[in-house]
């Protein structure tokens, strides 16, 4: 089903050869685009969060060497679990992603 626009129709930019009728085809080519800019998104905020936590591990770990050893053993329990949190974080990203991949 075509549709034709009004001039200066907000759906004027999903009119890609510009002949001012809105073909199915055009509406579904519009729907994809959306589609994907919302997974690449989606994916993009995935890999800041996963990056981030890897920078904040590596921080940690960094900062291990420049703080005094009876802290450093004060800091065990919670590290532990700071790093299977973060370890998660990242595992799940990846695991995420190959699944998404196969699709
Ligand atoms: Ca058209």
């Amino acid at each position: 089903m075509a549709k034709k626009l009004e001039e200066h129709s907000k759906y004027g930019e999903y009119d890609t050869d510009g002949n001012g009728v809105l073909t199915d085809a055009e509406i579904q080519q519009a729907k994809d685009i959306k589609k994907t800019e919302d997974e690449l998104r989606k994916h993009l905020a995935q890999l800041r969060m996963a990056r981030y936590t890897l920078i904040g591990m590596a921080a940690f770990t960094l900062a291990m060497f420049f703080i005094e050893l009876e802290r450093v053993e004060a800091l065990a329990e919670i590290s532990s679990l700071f790093y299977l949190t973060g370890g998660g974080i990242v595992v799940g990203y990846m695991g995420v992603t190959s699944w998404a991949g196969k699709k």
